[in-house]
This record gives structure tokens, sequence and C-alpha cells, in this order.
């Protein structure tokens, strides 16, 4: 919602208080622009006003720019026009920064002449996150502030600085502990009858010493972010500072704006963080719905799964009972959480003091029983139906009712999973990935009988766990592992057909994604998938060879590739080159070099096929949440915003005709277009064109 007029003026001690309230962010839509520079006017105008002080209602200062209103026709005043007006003005300007400074919005508050800042305030220029640059002065005026290298790791990294950082690093005058309002407008008073500190006027940071400081930075910068265009027009433009005048340097600044604005990557990006955002909406939840409160968790399985599902509610805060089978076990487990933490320490991410408090919150129990005083459950014991359908018919009698029963299952059906207890409006699949404690991703697998609060509860915790939470319905592998099966077949075929497991990798790698299919195999394990396709009596014949060799992969010090004690580098090998030569020659298989391109489409269009089937089903609400799957589950690249919004990238009829193609060319007919795909193709349309309620109709009429 915009407010009407979103920046109201009053004269306060003779000053002239701008108060910025266009809820939820103060996001600098066109209106929020034309009132700052009304209050700019107004307070030259008039000669009773001795100060200008900008401030925020609600929770932040001012997110940034108005995302939404990227790619549209620009509406005056410009952001670059407005920071000017307040620049140049010769009464003091003063920001008081309340919450979140962020882009365009620490933008607005480097053109005002001090800054003063809320402790709890946090301040940066994320526009890297969303493929662009700061686009109103933050790459000429920051660098002069706090001197060319600072600035240029901070607009490049594009995570924000809390107040006391800030402060330290010069970006604030001052950190106000107490009333923030009246601490900006004694500044202002301060400042009346002095020369006005204009951040583009400055020069003292523009030294041949902080040149040299900044070109090491600045290499060091780009070789870790390669090719990303918003990083290498950040460091350009930043380098200006030491070369051009300010009006030079914001016009080229201007112009990369503009160039990375249009670009795909940037739209990619922009529809994850709006897709993001909206993946944490469940329809169909009654108004009203509350989330069950959760004091304790448990946590079934102290495997690498559910010691990591544990420390996530550690590092939350919330004490969790672990839970084992066996005294043995249970140490082992609990001796891998330590080291885990341990590791942290000596990188220094965590203090002691703080993994002491962490593992203090951790409790380990055998039996049962243990679960019988948790809000919540989270079993991750072995992915069999039977030990599930056995500790849930458990979990009924000893958890208290209310506690909300979740399954960790990769792949089972929840539904029977949920009908082992005679509350099954308590269960549902809460699928972390591996390793839980550091992936963002959270599938929340809603069952037949899930009750909306029970399902409320999952997703609020998954937010307090620091997670992405998705809500996903019941299917085997669900959202993420189903897409990604299609992307296995497809290795399989493709080694046989002639390539390698570094060419397909390396196709990966070369499509964005930092790790490949073969090396990733390596790491999870690739007993792993053996021992699904043994339970379910499906075949891969290069992994099962692979594993009947003994190769599981990097534990075993081979798998797809070899690897050197105690090092995790892949190297080809040739005995892997003979097991898929030979499994090639044995199904009369001629084996080809493929083409790069084509391994790439090979890999990408299948997963991308069964995503539509996903939304014909209704297993998942809307294709940006499958994005966001992707995203946080796989570490899809976010330059090309997800499988969905990919395939609008790369063209549906072309997806279409090649999967066409594909299923002719190996005689899989699985590999056909799905309905969804062909008609969208056919229409003109993509992925992103739909809505929830196109998605839901279609889940109706299956
Ligand atoms: C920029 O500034 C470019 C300039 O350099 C140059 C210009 C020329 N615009 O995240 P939340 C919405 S680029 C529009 O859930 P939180 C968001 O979609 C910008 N909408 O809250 C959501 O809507 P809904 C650089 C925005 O408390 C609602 O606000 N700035 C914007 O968890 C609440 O958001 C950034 O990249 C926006 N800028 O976190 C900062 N921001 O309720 C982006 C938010 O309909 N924002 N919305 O789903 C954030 O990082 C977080 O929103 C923030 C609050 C930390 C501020």
């Amino acid at each position: 919602m915009t407010a009407a007029n979103p920046v109201t003026t009053a004269r306060e001690d003779g000053i002239l208080v701008a108060r910025i309230a266009n809820p939820p962010v103060n996001a600098l839509s066109a209106a929020v622009r034309a009132g700052l520079l009304a209050a700019a006017r107004e307070a030259a105008a008039d000669a009773s006003v001795k100060a200008l002080v900008l401030a925020a209602e609600g929770r932040t200062f001012i997110a940034g720019a108005d995302i939404t209103e990227f790619g549209k026709p620009p509406v005056p005043p410009s952001l670059p026009e407005v920071i000017d007006a307040l620049e140049a003005l010769d009464k003091p300007v003063v920001a008081a920064i309340n919450g979140a400074a962020l882009g365009g919005g620490l933008e607005v508050a480097l053109g005002c002449h001090a800054r003063i800042a809320a402790p709890g305030a946090k301040l940066g220029l994320p526009e890297v996150k969303l493929g662009i640059l700061p686009g109103a002065g933050g790459t000429q005026r920051l660098p002069r502030l706090i001197g060319a290298a600072a600035a240029a790791r901070l607009a490049s990294e594009g995570e924000p600085v809390d107040a006391a950082k800030a402060a330290q690093l010069g970006i604030v005058d001052a950190v106000a502990e107490g009333d923030l309002l009246a601490a900006a407008k004694a500044k202002a008073l301060a400042l009346v009858g002095t020369a006005p500190r204009r951040a583009s006027a400055l020069t003292d940071k523009l030294t041949p010493a902080t040149r040299e400081e900044f070109e090491q930075a600045a290499a060091a910068i780009a070789k870790k972010a390669g090719d990303n265009p918003s990083v290498a027009a950040i460091l350009d433009c930043v380098r200006l500072t030491f070369d051009t005048p300010f009006a030079q340097g914001m016009a080229a600044e201007r112009e990369a704006f503009k160039r990375l604005v249009a670009d795909d990557r940037s739209k990619a990006m922009r529809h994850l963080f709006f897709a993001e955002r909206e993946s944490s909406r469940i329809p169909g939840q009654p108004k009203g719905t509350t989330a069950r409160p959760v004091a304790k968790a448990a946590v079934i399985g102290a495997g690498t799964m559910g010691g990591g599902i544990a420390m996530c509610f550690a590092n939350a805060g919330i004490p969790v009972t672990v839970i084992e089978t066996s005294e043995e076990g249970l140490q082992r487990g609990l001796e891998r959480v330590g080291q885990t933490y341990d590791i942290s320490v000596k990188r220094g991410s965590l203090k002691p003091e703080e993994r002491e408090r962490r593992m203090g919150r951790i409790t380990g129990k055998v039996g049962l029983e243990a679960a019988a005083d948790a809000d919540i459950v989270i079993e991750a014991a072995f992915e069999e139906m039977g030990v599930k359908k056995d500790i849930f018919g458990t979990l009924d009698r000893v958890a208290k009712p209310g506690a909300v029963l979740a399954t960790n299952t990769s792949y089972l059906n929840v539904d029977e999973i949920a009908a082992a207890t005679s509350r099954p409006g308590d269960v549902l699949g809460m699928h972390f990935f591996s390793p839980a404690n550091v992936m963002k991703l959270l599938e929340v697998v809603r069952a037949e009988k899930t009750s909306p609060d029970a399902l409320a509860t999952a997703v609020e915790i998954g937010r307090k766990l620091a997670k992405v939470p998705v809500t996903v319905g019941v299917c085997f592998g669900f959202v993420g592992n189903r897409m990604l099966s299609k992307r296995t077949a497809e290795v399989e075929r493709l080694l046989l057909e002639g390539a390698s497991p570094s060419d397909i990798d390396a196709a990966l790698a070369a499509f964005g994604f930092r790790m490949g299919a073969c090396a990733m195999g390596d790491l999870a394990g690739l007993d792993i998938g053996w021992r699904i396709r043994k339970a379910t009596g499906k075949k891969a014949p290069v992994a099962d060879a692979l594993c009947e060799a003994g190769r599981l992969g990097q534990k075993t010090g081979a798998g797809y590739y070899r690897y050197e004690k105690g090092d995790r580098t892949p190297h080809p090998d040739p005995a892997v080159t003979a097991i898929i030569e030979k499994l090639a020659a044995e199904r009369g298989i001629t084996r080809r070099a493929i083409p790069q391109q084509e391994l790439i489409e090979r890999l990408v269009f299948p997963m991308i096929n069964e995503g539509a089937r996903i939304l014909e089903e209704g297993v998942a609400y809307r294709p940006g949440d499958i994005d966001v799957i992707w995203l946080y589950g796989y570490n899809w690249p976010a330059q090309n915003g997800g499988p969905m919004f990919y395939a609008g990238l790369a063209g549906l009829p072309h997806i279409v005709e090649r999967l066409d193609r594909f299923a002719e060319q190996t005689g899989d007919e699985s590999l056909r277009p799905a309905a969804l795909l062909r008609r969208l193709a056919a229409e003109g349309r993509s992925f992103a064109d739909l809505k929830e309620s196109d998605v839901a109709a279609l889940s109706a009429g299956a």
C-alpha cells in the first residue's frame, strides 16, 4: 500500500522534520521521491527553517529504490536528482536512521550532511544481489566519505553493516543510544552556520596511497566474483572517483545502472527476490490460522541429518532433545555436532562461549519417550517406510497432545506415515537439505490431512531457524528431488552416450552451478541413491556399477572421480571410463563426443519439464516456488532465476522442440513435453505469466 502523501513535514525547534511513511519498508516510490524533493525545496524557501532532518516511520529507514518500478518507464523526479537537491541545501541536512538504510536508502543518507543511526540500524548497498549497482551516487559518494577500498567491499559484497560498524567505517557520524530524532535534531542545530559537509565534494580520501589500497582490494574482489557484471561495474565506477569529477562519475554510474537493470540477469535476480517472499505465503489457509507455540523440540536420529537439524534449533535458541536408539549412536552424533561447531570456532565465525551456549541447548536421550515434552518432533531416522511407521506409531502414544510431528523424509509418502498415527492433522514433512545447518531451503510437505495450524507452525519455525520454508504437496521426492531425479537419469544416459563425468560437471559449471552432478554425487555418497533404487527396483547402470565396485564417493576415495587421501579435489579416473565403456558396449551404444550446449540442454530441460508436471499436479503452488527451491536447496545460479524462470529465457518453443527431439533420440517417451509446457509455448507465454490461481485451476482440472 502506498500512502497518499508519504512524506510529511513539520517545523520543530526551528528545524524542518520530513517524515517518510511508505509501508512496509519506506521504499523510494515516485511519491516518496517527489515528497523528499518538495521537503528540500520547502526547507530552502523558508528563512525561518535552520536545518532539515529526514526521519522515517515504521521499522526501517528506507529499504531502497522501489524494486517494483524497475523496468517500467521512469517517473520524475529521479533519485539522483532528489539526492542532489538535498545535498545542495545551504542549511544542514541530517538523516535519522532508525532501521534499514539499504541501497537507495543509504544513498539518500549519503546525500545528507550528517547521519545519526539508532543502535539497531543496518546500512548497506545490496544492489549487487539484484544484479545491479547502486544507481544514485552510492559508488561516488561512499568512496569519498569512507575510502574507495571499504566502499568497494561494501557494494560488491552487498552485506549490510550494523550501526557500530557503520560508525567505525565513518558512514555515520554517531550512534544515538537514546532518542534518535532528538539526537539528529541536536546534530543539525550544532551544524547551523558551518559549511555543509557534502560527500560529493570530499577529496581527503582520494590519495595515491588509498588508490593503491583500492586496487589491491579490487583485484581480490574481482577474482572472487568471477564473471559478475555488477561487481565489475561497481569496481569501474568506484575507480572513477580517483580520476574524474563527481558529475562525470555520476553519469558513468547512471549508464551502468541502466545497462544492468535491463539485463536478463538482473531480471532473474529480482524475480527471485519477490518469489522468495511470495513462497512463504500458504494458499488455502483459513483466515485467523495461527502457529502453535514452540518452546522445545525433539529430533529423532543423531545421524548427519538429525545432528544438523538439532544445530538449527540450538542456533535459534530453542532447546532440543536428540533421540537415538543406542547410547553409542547418540554419543557419536553429539560428538559430530561438537566437531562441526569447533570448525566454526576455529574459523572465527563462532565465539567459544556461544559454542558452549549452543551445545548447552542440545540434550541427548535414548528412547522415543524422551520426545514427550517436545512441541515439535522432527524424525530424521533411516529412510525406510517400515522404520518411519514404527516411529510415528510410537510418537502417537508418547508425544504430547498438539505436538507437531514432522518427518524429514526426502522421498517417502507423508500421507502413509501420517496414517500410522491417530492424529494425522499434526503430521507433515519438514525436508531439510544437507548440510542441514547450512542449506537455507526447507520443503514443508503438506499431507492430505495436515491441519492448517500444524502447517503454519512448520513454516513459522522454519523461518525462526533462518530457513526459507516453501510449502509443497506429497509426491515421490517432492519438488526438489523429483526434478533432480530427471537430471540424474540424464547423467546416466549421457555417460553411456559418450560424456565423461568431467564433461558433465564442466557443462553444469558453464551453466553457473558451483558443483557438477557427478562431483555432488561423490560428495553426498553414491550409496544413498543406490539404496533407494534397490528399494524401488529402479536401475542406474553406471552408478550401480560404481557402487558395486566399492566406489561410493569421496568417503571411499573413489566414485565418479578418484580422490587423493585427505583431499576433496576430483581427478578423472580411467577406471571409470573403462566401466562406462564396458556398459555402453554391452548395450550396443556407440559413444560420441557430445557438444557442451547439448549436454546443458539434456541436463536442464527434462528438469523444467518435470517442473511443469509438478505445476499441473498442484504439488507446487507457483512456478516461483520451484525456483526458490532450486536456488536454496541446490545452489541454482541466481543470475538465471531458477529453472522455471530460466525456461522463459531459453524460450519455451525451443525447449518443446528439443524435448521432442530428445524423446526420439533416446526412445524415452517420458521426455516428451508436458501438456502445460506445450500449451504455454504455443500461446507465446512463459511460466512467469502463470499466477497462483492458474496453477490451482490446472490441478483442479487434472
Ligand atoms: C536500489 O536501491 C537501487 C538504487 O541504488 C538506485 C536507484 C536509482 N522495493 O523482506 P520483507 C517488500 S535497489 C519494493 O519480507 P523484512 C517485499 O517484497 C534496492 N518492495 O521484510 C515485501 O512485500 P510483501 C536495494 C520491497 O522485514 C515487504 O516489502 N534494496 C522492497 O524481512 C516486506 O519485505 C534492497 O535490496 C523494495 N526495495 O526485511 C533491500 N524491499 O509483503 C530489499 C522490500 O508484499 N529489502 N519490499 O511480500 C530487504 O532486504 C528487506 O525487505 C528488508 C526488510 C531488510 C528491508
